[in-house]
């Protein structure tokens, strides 16, 4: 047994302590790290265990059996797309993908799966326990997409996570597959628009740290807003991957202004800015299957580029779309595991596998492998029941109102939470109806949010289209929508509806330009410093990159951080639902090292409400406060 403490050591005494006592004698100060770190784990818990999750009902933590690992996985040696883009490049990669017979595969589990699903809430915890095994299992895959979207904000302003530290941990688990992000164009992976500067490091530090492929989106289909993303990934050595959003219908006669036409034209344009790939970003799952082999068909004809087909399974029909998209042609489509899969998430990927059986093109994967890995996920999503999205079913409105998966069931919530819960109806037609008073945008975040606030306003205040004409200068209209008729997200299709932006704008100024071009550059190492004043500890680049997209929510962060410490190394029922009393849990902080947490009794509530809880930390015994706020 060591001495636990630095003063009483011998040498300390002894007045000969020179700075290597401290390289020297390691032990002495490991005990009160542990120590330290286990108290902010225990306050957490605490917390979570007396007042829940925020934003989530409080309940009983349920018991979880761990979860299924994969299996007896058949392991194949392969060449990856990794291994070509890492040896060749990014347009080897495109050769390689178009030399395929068989249609390859985006495994969306990471990203968009649980965005659409579960709130994006599904944590790194889960991920890292799967990813090595998802890596080794499907070596034929394409990519994984795992980052971007909704995935870096949920990250750290729900599940107090770094979104850098998750990529750091898939990357290493998963050396050998492409990693795909979802990237807004100019609006990178935040709601408004950043100056060029800042798209720039974000994309160079994304691809250094991991990311091979970027798909890249506008949410108006303003090819000008994407031009420099793609030319900066070119750039980095990473695959650029230009993504045409799909909005309305192109088999419905009477929706003349996104016709095959348009996106043909689009594909073109976006070959010439340089993209290694084509995406069809099907959002809101609006492609039916007609439809997809006709796009597919014509789009084959006019670029020599692959073509990556991203649907969701809203209406039912994804299985259907993405046969008829193969038969067409198309390179690559994206499926999720099937417990991941399906409704407002990316159909899945072994039913398409059966659906292409014996029909040619049938992807090359193991489906005993993709079966493994679905045992996790069947185990895991239940962790989440909280933030399930109540969508169960097919439902083909989506093909009315067209609100893309991941809006859905926020919106929703938006409306319950200003009291408009039971006229949900209204307010989805409403959004339909606003989609036609903006010109027919396209719609997906940011642009989706604007029409979604608008249609929630318009309801609220029980406004018809006719009000807006007759009496809307007098509304004060919510600041998405300003933002949006003054050009600070882009220009949309066609242009704005004049009399409207009149309406709306109320004499504000307008922009007909690319926002990101009038925006002074971000002076970073000015940034630097201010934030180092405020978080006191100098911040990395990644750091700096975060406080730019969401200033708040990364103060936030670290605040939670300098009090909780790292929780990302709970288990997840844990994280969202405490402890039982008598529980017992292991806490891996690092190699080696190991907080073994007992919860022994929780205190009555004091004249104060606080309560005290009784822990065994490692074998002491140790007592938390908390304020019991119920
Ligand atoms: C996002 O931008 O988060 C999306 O998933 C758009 O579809
Ligand atoms: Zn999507």
């Amino acid at each position: 047994p060591f001495m636990h403490n630095v003063i009483s050591h011998p040498v300390f005494q002894s007045g000969d302590a020179k700075t290597t006592f401290i390289d020297n004698t390691p032990e002495l100060f490991e005990f009160p790290r542990v120590r330290d770190r286990g108290n902010k784990t225990m306050r957490y818990i605490s917390e979570i265990t007396v007042n829940g999750f925020p934003g989530i009902e409080k309940k009983k933590k349920p018991f979880f059996e761990l979860p299924r690992q994969a299996k007896d996985l058949e392991i194949r040696t392969v060449e990856t797309a990794k291994q070509i883009l890492d040896t060749k490049g990014a347009v080897a990669v495109a050769q390689w993908v178009k030399s395929q017979k068989n249609v390859l595969l985006t495994d969306t589990t990471f990203r968009d799966a649980h965005q659409s699903l579960l709130a994006t809430r599904v944590r790194t915890h889960d991920f890292v326990n799967i990813a090595q095994a998802t890596s080794q299992a499907l070596p034929e895959l394409f990519s994984s997409e795992m980052w971007g979207g909704a995935t870096f904000d949920v990250a750290y302003r729900f599940l107090s996570e770094d979104p850098w530290k998750r990529l750091k941990l898939l990357r290493k688990a998963m050396p050998n597959t492409l990693l795909q992000m979802l990237f807004r164009g100019s609006n990178a992976v935040g709601y408004s628009n950043y100056p060029d500067n800042v798209i720039e490091e974000f994309i160079k530090e994304a691809a250094h740290r991991g990311i091979d492929v970027f798909r890249i989106f506008d949410s108006l289909n303003w090819i000008p807003q994407m031009e420099k993303s793609i030319q900066v990934v070119r750039d980095s050595g990473k695959i650029a991957e230009a993504a045409i959003c799909y909005t309305g219908d192109i088999l419905d006669p009477a929706r003349t202004k996104y016709n095959v036409q348009y996106y043909k034209d689009m594909a073109k344009a976006l070959e010439d800015a340089g993209a290694h790939i084509i995406a069809i970003k099907d959002m809101a799952g609006l492609l039916k299957p007609q439809a997809a082999y006709r796009l597919v068909s014509e789009l084959k004809e006019v670029t020599s580029l692959p073509v990556h087909l991203h649907t969701h399974d809203t209406a039912g029909n994804g299985i259907i779309t993405c046969s008829a998209a193969v038969k067409a042609g198309v390179d690559i489509v994206d499926v999720a595991m099937s417990a991941m899969s399906g409704a407002t998430s990316q159909p899945s990927l072994s039913s398409l596998y059966y659906a292409l059986e014996n029909a040619g093109r049938t992807p090359d994967i193991s489906l005993n492998n993709v079966q493994q890995l679905n045992h996790y996920w069947e185990d895991v999503r239940p962790y989440y029941q909280s933030f399930e999205n109540g969508i169960v079913a097919a439902q083909t409105e989506v093909y009315q109102h067209e609100m893309p998966g991941g809006q859905y069931s926020n919106l929703q919530q938006q409306a319950k939470a200003v009291g408009l819960g039971d006229r949900w109806d209204e307010i989805k037609a409403m959004y339909q109806s606003v989609n036609m008073m903006f010109g027919d945008i396209v719609k997906v975040t940011p642009s989706s949010k604007v029409v979604g606030d608008m249609a929630l306003f318009m309801v609220q205040n029980d406004l018809t289209e006719q009000d807006i004409y007759d009496r809307g200068d007098e509304l004060s209209y919510p600041d998405s929508v300003i933002s949006f008729f003054q050009g600070e997200i882009g220009q949309p299709v066609g242009g704005f509806p004049k009399e409207l932006r009149k309406i709306i704008l109320q004499g504000r100024p307008a922009l007909d330009e690319r926002p990101g071009s009038l925006a002074a550059p971000v002076d970073f190492e000015k940034v630097k410093s201010e934030l180092a004043e405020m978080i006191g500890f100098e911040p990395s680049k990644t750091d700096i990159l975060s406080y730019l997209m969401y200033p708040q929510v990364f103060l936030d962060y670290q605040k939670a951080y300098s009090q909780f410490g790292d929780v990302t190394l709970l288990d997840t029922p844990t994280f969202f639902t405490g402890m039982r009393l008598g529980e017992t849990i292991n806490v891996q902080i690092e190699k080696g090292k190991m907080l073994i947490i007992r919860l022994d009794e929780i205190g009555e509530a004091d004249i104060e409400g606080n309560r005290t809880l009784f822990f065994n930390l490692n074998g002491q015994r140790r007592e938390i406060t908390v304020k019991d706020s119920s």
